[in-house]
């Protein structure tokens, strides 16, 4: 019997990417720049989202969309520092997709000239595919996954934005090699900025911000 091969992944691509255009839309017209942060579980997102946050509150407006499988954990920490967030709970799906986040956007007060930060679901595989309708993807690798993350894990690198190497404070302890990190980095994407940091001690958050607000004024300018 014939088995007849059905294109259904390439439908759902394709059905996101209108979605995520007019996300994009949405965004220019408010003047919100949107960071969709991708990493694994555990390597700091929410703290590097707070310590952004922390950084540049008395500069812009800001806002929050969650993305987990479950809980609101992550949400009412950004509710008790009074920043606009939702919540997505994807119910077991390993990412967000861009018709999550035009139902979201319409359901809590996304302030406009804002910076809005996408926590995307824990994951280096499956966020990649999918576009959210954001202008800046930004990929973030801890120190303690070891530096062979951009080697077993290509495609969330290669058409990265900026690159966060977080949990730099414990470096040293779990014996993190810079040098074959960044080679790894250099081979998929050559130009993309790479910042150290620690959200602990927060070392490195300045020059990420710096970049982050300059990015602002020139995606809007005079906003
Ligand atoms: N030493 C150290 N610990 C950190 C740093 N950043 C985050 N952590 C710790 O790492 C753990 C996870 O941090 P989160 O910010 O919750 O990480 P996450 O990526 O949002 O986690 P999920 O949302 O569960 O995927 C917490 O115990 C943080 O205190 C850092 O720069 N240095
Ligand atoms: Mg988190």
């Amino acid at each position: 019997m014939e088995v007849r091969m059905v294109k259904v992944l390439k439908d759902i691509m394709s059905a996101n990417n209108t979605i995520a255009a007019e996300n994009s839309r949405v965004f220019n017209e408010r003047k919100v720049l949107t960071c969709n942060l991708m990493a694994s579980p555990g390597a700091g997102k929410t703290s590097f989202i707070t310590a952004t946050y922390n950084a540049v509150k008395d500069r812009t407006p800001f806002a929050v969309i969650e993305g987990d499988i479950a809980s609101q954990i992550d949400a009412d920490k950004f509710a008790a520092m009074g920043v606009p967030v939702a919540q997505i709970n994807t119910g077991g799906g390993c990412h967000l997709d861009a018709n999550m986040i035009q139902s979201a956007i319409n359901q809590f007060g996304l302030p406009d000239n804002s910076i809005l930060f996408i926590e995307n679901v824990g994951n280096l595989v499956c966020p990649a595919s999918y576009k959210l309708g954001e202008q800046l993807r930004i990929v973030m690798s801890s120190t303690t996954e070891g530096y062979d993350k951009p080697y077993k894990y290509p495609a969330i690198f290669t058409d990265a934005d900026a690159i966060i190497l977080n949990k730099i404070d414990i470096a040293h302890a779990v014996e993190f090699d810079f040098a074959l990190f960044e080679k790894g980095i250099r081979a998929l994407n050559e130009q993309v900025p790479i910042f150290a940091i620690s959200c602990k001690t927060g070392e490195g958050i300045q020059a990420w911000t710096d970049w982050l607000m300059n990015r602002k004024t020139e995606i809007y300018p005079g906003a």
